[in-house]
């Protein structure tokens, strides 16, 4: 039984005590227990076994009876009673993103609709508009609902897919008689979302590479087999596509399936116009091969330098790259720093000096430790005496560190107005302050705009944390003028993060490239709570990669000493400017 069933049998139950309008406190009680078990480092049944379940934050002594009862018994007595009141086609509602349960409980009562496809085709025909408190937005908001619920299943985070990918490409070229491997298709290019794994390899001796390929333990299902290609199912139900070419024309193959579809169109249409033949199997003249053993030769052919894969989405790369002006973007190697870690001070599970040992073992110099701020209690966060204590530690903790820095900041609360949940005094007192909207989603798209800009126009505010708030195939941002959010950021020298959360990466690289029109910096977090997750920062630098941005655009690239300055610039520069500010705001 692992935390994260426990998690959603509370979940569930939280759910259904809703529908059945059942107490407020109880029900934000499992709610709250499901979060914070999910940020728990330790293992539960390790907990469970010492009787230290009640150190879990917001369990106390009757959830931790509860969590006892599913590991020992796989499941509750009171869920299973609440399945019984609830019917599974309104849990099946309830799924869709931005679908609460004072709607699926009118659907249900008004309709009676007993599952997802039935809700969709009455929604298509109009007709839920006529019921009792459910608007022609409520309508639309459903259908959007569906449509993400569907992509949510036949695509799958980059984040969650990436690592294991990884471990594919690696097993194979430990165990098979390949001489070059690679992922390929939108894993290769970092794209937010991927549908399967696509993997190339090169070999003279292809069937034995399929052979080993089929074998792997992961492996589930042989979807299709032939000679130099096959199609697997993962126990998980994840696709992964092998080819197997010869070694002349892996470059030229490797180009055709990292793709995207529409930047090797691209690329195929300057081939004719060259009067050149663009294939998997290489740049062709008349009969003769002039290009295929590798990436750069195939572009150099037709005049282009290297692409990147995580350009090639025909966003303006080709014609780029024929001007000479496709922009050298940041590489994960000149990353200095993660600018968003969550210690154990608030809901994170790492002590400051794991923190600092990640960031060492990464090949960083810096780590911005940003725990949630007062009023965020349900995530642990700090008052002013903790933030103290934690400041104290940082410093001295510095002063004995020959490497890694640690950055003392705060993931500050962005209220209903605009304010902070910290008063300035201590705000000018922290090295790094991110704010962020956690709260008031459904707030109009005037007041987010207002919450943002209010607090960016605040001198101690240094960056916007995952400005846009989406959350990829559950929830999309609220509404907001990004426009006016990049302009400001760019006036007040805000940094808009890329949060590398895997769920999150936002902004986003299509954001990323718009906001870098306007002038705007930004900064890579991992927003880590387990130490491991630091390692998100890769998938970062894939959103900055995929925006264009170039290391100067990375405030990641600095040194600490540099990142520093910086930050206290920013306050120097509103104190200069005063006047202007002063009375622009509210
Ligand atoms: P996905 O799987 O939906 O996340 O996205 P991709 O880009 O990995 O797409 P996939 O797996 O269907 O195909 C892998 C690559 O193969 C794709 O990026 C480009 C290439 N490819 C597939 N079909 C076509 C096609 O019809 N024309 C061209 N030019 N290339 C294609
Ligand atoms: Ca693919």
């Amino acid at each position: 039984m692992k935390k994260s069933e426990v998690c959603a049998i509370f979940r569930d139950m939280a759910q259904m005590m809703e529908i059945l309008g059942e107490d407020v406190y109880r029900i934000r009680a499992y709610q709250r227990a499901a979060r914070s078990i999910e940020h728990t480092a330790a293992d539960i049944t390790v907990m469970a076994a010492r009787r230290e379940l009640t150190k879990i934050p917001g369990v106390g002594r009757e959830l931790a009876g509860k969590i006892e009862e599913i590991l020992a018994t796989g499941t509750l007595r009171k869920y299973e009673e609440l399945k019984e009141k609830v019917p599974p086609g309104l849990l099946e509602i309830l799924r869709i993103p931005g679908l609460g349960p004072k709607t699926a409980r009118v659907l249900y009562g008004e309709l009676g609709i007993g599952g997802i496809a039935e809700l969709e085709r009455l929604a298509k025909e109009g007709r839920l508009k006529n019921l009792p408190g459910i608007k022609a937005k409520t309508e639309e908001n459903i259908m959007r609902g569906i449509a993400l619920l569907r992509c949510a299943g036949e695509r799958r985070p980059l984040g969650t897919v990436l690592p294991f990918g990884q471990l594919v490409v690696d097993a194979l070229k430990e165990g098979a008689p390949v001489s070059r491997v690679s992922l390929a298709g939108s894993i290769r290019r970092l794209k937010e979302t991927v549908r399967d794994i696509d993997i190339l390899a090169s070999s003279d001796d292809p069937e034995k590479v399929i052979e080993f390929f089929i074998r792997l333990p992961p492996v589930a299902e042989i979807i299709a087999r032939g000679e130099t290609r096959a199609s697997v199912r993962t126990k998980d139900g994840l696709q992964i596509d092998l080819r197997v070419v010869p070694e002349y024309s892996y470059g030229a193959a490797l180009c055709y399936f990292t793709g995207s579809k529409e930047h090797n169109i691209r690329v195929r249409e300057l081939g004719v116009r060259l009067g050149l033949k663009v294939n998997e199997y290489g740049v062709f003249s008349d009969k003769t091969r002039i290009a295929g053993e590798t990436e750069e030769g195939v572009f150099a052919a037709l005049g282009l330098p290297f692409i990147p894969p995580e350009m090639r989405e025909d966003r303006g790369e080709v014609e780029a790259g024929l001007e000479g002006s496709l922009p050298r973007i940041v590489e994960f190697g000149e990353i200095k720093g993660d600018l968003h870690v969550h210690s154990e001070y608030s809901d994170g599970a790492a002590s400051l000096s794991e923190i600092a040992a990640k960031a060492r073992q990464m090949g960083l110099q810096w780590a911005a430790v940003c725990d949630h701020s007062q009023s965020l209690k349900v995530a642990g966060g700090l008052d002013a005496a903790a933030l103290a204590k934690k400041k104290h530690e940082i410093v001295a903790f510095n002063a004995g560190s020959e490497d890694v820095k640690l950055l003392c900041g705060s993931e500050v609360e962005i209220g209903l107005d605009g304010s902070l949940d910290y008063p300035d005094e201590i705000l000018a007192g922290l090295d790094v302050v991110v704010a962020a909207i956690h709260t008031g989603f459904r707030q109009g798209r005037e007041v987010q705009t207002h919450r943002l800009v209010r607090a960016m126009r605040n001198p101690y505010v240094h960056v916007i944390a995952h400005p846009t708030g989406r959350l990829i195939g559950e929830r999309e941002g609220y509404a907001v003028d990004l426009e006016a959010v990049y302009q400001v950021a760019a006036e007040t020298r805000t940094v808009l993060e890329i949060n590398a959360w895997y769920k999150r990466l936002d902004l986003s690289d299509v954001e990323c490239r718009k906001a870098s029109d306007k002038g705007v910096k930004f900064g890579i977090g991992s927003d880590a709570h387990l130490i491991n997750q630091m390692d998100f920062l890769a998938l970062g630098t894939g959103v900055a990669r995929r925006g264009w941005l170039t290391a100067r655009q990375m405030i990641n690239t600095l040194s600490y000493r540099e990142l520093t300055v910086f930050f206290k610039e920013k306050g120097v520069y509103f104190h200069n400017n005063w006047q202007e500010y002063s009375l622009e705001d509210d």
